[in-house]
């Protein structure tokens, strides 16, 4: 263990990425003096929201990047990037970077440096003392969409495999979970049909609980490069930015959507808009849906969600006058308490439509992070990698001898889902929890709860870039990691795009990246062995390739990271059959992909009407609508709906804290969205301080008076701790996904408090 120790510590001080990309003028011409040397750039794909931009590193002499700007030959941005891009490389410099690992000392209470050896021994004795006292499940990862697909398939192997546990889950689950069953269950995969050229060729585009005009603003622009002066209909409590671009506002009431997309289904039918051909011949279940469909006509469904019936009739009207009619969400939808029928009731539009397969059409969830699909497909938590099931025979068996490994080390059963973790560790059933790269203690829903569960656990390992993240402050061991920009590896964005991110920093002290500490813990655990070829990022690349073939996922038509450069990301499915492209069929096809627009660079699902269910149709999927479980009563009036605040803020803050050009651009402290009529009778001023209480627990936050929450409604960003105090923890019963947008609080001035 010590030689690979060793030799880690020496690459992380070795070369960079960067410094093999060859500078113009070295072609055989030797190396020519450095001051003469124009300066290198390379690219890399942006590390936090999942539009994927690809972004030019600025290389300074050392090979060390100075600077990033936005690459203009990429299929995704086109030469764009948000603020957040053009910042990416400032968070890597900030003063709390872990350098090492730290432990917590019981005699003092304080987190200690020590060195790698102790930090593994240590990990690798409590995990094992935990395991023997309580049993092999009774630890549990929780990890992100925010890392390489080769990092996350690592973890999940390692745990699983390796470690002999059985429950990890991410935070994927708090993002992408329901469009993850939606799709299973509809499509046969969880297979977001698009790519971002529908953005620009369709006519309608209806936006639901999606606000991309801040959390995706470079698909935005995408929507803004549409030359067809498009419908762009909003569906959304509150008036956002996104809203206030769009042609048309739906003010719909906070969960009213399965109301809203039944009534229009209704009015489809019942006036014969509908791909009756379409629906024939490619899906299942619609006669049953109509006969569903009986009880929820426009007048039906109008009061249920604050959408007249005229208005109901006109959107019907609206999407049946369309040509290509595309359908995007996100958190609005997806982070709801019966949110995979709403997901679900937008495919439906879609499939009854024949609005799916065509150019500017789609059932579109649009993603998070940079790298949730990467997570969707090969995290190994609550699905088999590649897309696969813990509890097919076939499937274990496939991915056992692609690995290499016996049978054995395959657990037959899901593990539970991250609300359940959380349960397991109130009830003592998870005793040691490792927390890769996200921040519960600041965004699991409730997470009043989850501070207090810090003292069930008897070990918390927090493997993260910084040591002062709320749930790293809490930590029993804190494992230095390498951030974005520090290491190498793929991601594959919204659009199903796989584009590879670079190295072009070094990170601090002994910090490394996620996966030189996986290859650690594995020999350190005594299951190095069995991980002897996960030598690199890219020869689990070669792995991951095996994993998807004969997958709708397929990639094994992509040779290496360099392909992947050259090709301007490959979407999948991109087999080796495809098209008669081999790996090895050299430049005319990297060529032929690079053509801005061409059919090889811009590929969308479905266009023979063939779906990944055993039958090739999709389903049509729906139930009745169910009341939230928390509304707004007597006591606590108003509905409180939280997401992002600004451009400029990622999640907890973490990293966009960090810079201060993005501080500039959003505000510094909590405050809440409240409606100027509410202010005015609760005597609230603008600006003045507020307490917002659920039955859960309180926050201080300014007021911010603004029409653009209806009355009886508050949005508080989820960038500042403490807005998960007050949500409420009810879940989709499908997809587990927790449901951040919708509970019931009062608001009052804080000299009332
Ligand atoms: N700047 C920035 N960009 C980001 C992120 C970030 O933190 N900062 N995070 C990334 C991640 S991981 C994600 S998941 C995405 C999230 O991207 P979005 O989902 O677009 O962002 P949110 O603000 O969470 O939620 C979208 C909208 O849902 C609306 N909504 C609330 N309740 C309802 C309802 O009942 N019905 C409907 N129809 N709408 C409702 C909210 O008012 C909100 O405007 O953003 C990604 N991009
Ligand atoms: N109220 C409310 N809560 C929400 C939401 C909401 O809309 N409302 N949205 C939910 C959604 S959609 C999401 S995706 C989650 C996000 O919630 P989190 O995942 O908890 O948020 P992040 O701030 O992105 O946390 C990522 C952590 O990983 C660390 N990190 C970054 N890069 C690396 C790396 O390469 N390696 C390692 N080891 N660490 C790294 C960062 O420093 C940070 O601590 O929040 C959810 N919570
Ligand atoms: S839009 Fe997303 S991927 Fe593009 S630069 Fe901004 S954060 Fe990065
Ligand atoms: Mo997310």
């Amino acid at each position: 263990m010590t030689t690979t120790l060793t030799k880690l510590l020496r690459a992380h001080t070795g070369p960079m990425t960067s410094e093999l990309v060859q500078r113009p003028g070295e072609f055989g011409l030797g190396r020519i003096p450095e001051r003469l040397a124009p300066a290198a750039v390379t690219h890399s794909v942006c590390g936090f929201c999942a539009t994927g931009c690809s972004l030019k590193v600025h290389l300074g002499a050392d090979g060390s990047a100075i600077n990033l700007s936005p690459q203009v030959d990429y299929p995704v941005n086109l030469g764009m990037a948000c603020p957040k891009g053009w910042e990416a490389l400032t968070p890597l410099a900030a003063p709390d970077r872990a350098t090492t690992p730290l432990l917590r000392n019981p005699l003092n209470g304080q987190l200690e440096p020590v060195d790698w050896p102790r930090a593994l021994q240590t990990f690798v004795a409590r995990m094992k003392a935990i395991q023997a006292a309580h049993g092999k499940r009774s630890i549990a990862f929780l990890s992100t969409g925010q890392i390489p697909t080769e990092e996350m398939m690592f973890l999940g192997s390692l745990f699983k495999f390796g470690m002999g546990g059985l429950h990890g889950d991410s935070n994927t689950r708090q993002c992408m979970a329901t469009a993850h069953v939606a799709y299973k269950q509809a499509f046969g995969f969880d297979a977001p049909p698009y790519t971002y050229a529908d953005f620009e060729e369709s006519d309608v585009l209806v936006f639901v609980g999606a606000n991309p005009a801040i959390a995706h603003p470079i698909m935005w622009q995408r929507v803004m490069r549409n030359r067809r002066s498009p419908q762009i209909i909003v569906v959304d409590p509150r008036r956002t930015e996104t809203a206030m671009c769009a042609t048309r506002h739906v003010a719909i009431q906070p969960r009213g959507d399965l109301w809203l997309f039944y009534g229009i289904s209704h009015a489809l039918i019942a006036r014969g808009l509908i791909d009756r051909a379409f629906v024939e011949t490619h899906t299942t279940g619609f006669e049953s849906f109509a006969a569903f469909l009986d009880d929820y006509t426009p007048e039906a469904c109008a009061p249920r969600c604050g959408v007249s019936a005229e208005d109901i009739r006109d959107l019907a009207s609206i999407i049946a006058a369309g040509k290509a009619v595309s359908f995007w969400w996100t958190m609005g939808v997806n982070q709801g308490h019966e949110s995979t029928r709403v997901a679900q009731s937008l495919i439906n539009l879609a499939l009854i439509t024949g609005n799916i397969g065509r150019p500017g059409t789609g059932a579109n969830s649009i993603t998070g992070q940079c790298n949730a699909m990467g997570s969707r497909l090969y995290a190994n938590a609550t699905s088999l990698l590649g897309g696969r099931s813990f509890e097919e025979v076939q499937h274990r068996a496939d991915v056992a001898s692609i690995l290499g490994f016996s049978e054995a080390h395959i657990p037959r059963e899901n593990s539970w889902a991250y609300d359940q973790i959380i349960d397991g560790i109130e009830r003592g059933a998870i005793r040691g929890l490792w927390v890769v790269a996200t921040n519960p203690a600041h965004s699991w829903i409730n997470h009043g709860r989850f501070k207090a569960l810090r003292d069930r656990l008897e070990f918390l390992v927090v493997q993260d870039m910084y040591t002062t993240t709320e749930t790293a402050r809490a930590a029993d061991l804190i494992l230095p990691a390498a951030g974005w920009g520090e290491k190498e590896g793929t991601f594959i964005n919204s659009e199903r795009r796989i584009g590879v991110t670079r190295k072009v920093a070094r990170a601090p002290g002994q910090a490394l990246s996620d996966f030189a500490i996986l290859q650690l813990i594995a020999q350190a655990w005594g299951c190095g062995e069995m991980f002897r070829t996960w030598s690199s990022p890219e020869a689990v690349f070669q792995t991951i390739k095996e994993l998807s073939r004969g997958r709708p996922c397929d990639i094994t038509g992509i040779r290496d990271y360099a392909h992947l450069d050259e090709a301007g990301g490959i979407q999948w499915p991109w087999p080796e059959t495809r098209n008669g492209l081999t790996p090895d069929s050299a430049n005319s096809d990297h060529s032929a992909l690079r053509t801005p627009h061409s059919a090889l660079q811009e590929r969308r699902l479905f266009a023979d009407g063939r779906f990944f269910t055993a039958d090739g149709r999709a389903r049509i999927l729906f139930d009745p609508p169910r009341p939230a479980p928390e509304m707004p009563d007597e006591t606590f009036p108003f509905w409180l709906n939280t997401g992002r605040g600004s451009s400029a803020q990622w999640h907890t803050g973490t990293r966009t804290n960090k810079s201060d050009v993005l501080r500039k651009l959003a505000p510094r402290s909590v405050y809440v969205e409240i409606n100027p009529e509410d202010a005015d009778r609760l005597g609230i001023e603008p600006g003045g301080t507020v307490v917002v209480r659920s039955r859960r627990g309180g926050l201080r936050a300014a007021a911010l008076l603004t029409a653009t929450v209806q009355p009886g409604q508050v949005f508080v960003p989820m960038h500042f701790d403490g807005v998960n105090q007050l949500t409420f923890p009810a879940f989709d019963p499908h997809s587990r996904q927790p449901s951040y947008k919708a509970c019931a609080v009062a608001v009052e001035r804080a000299d009332e408090g």
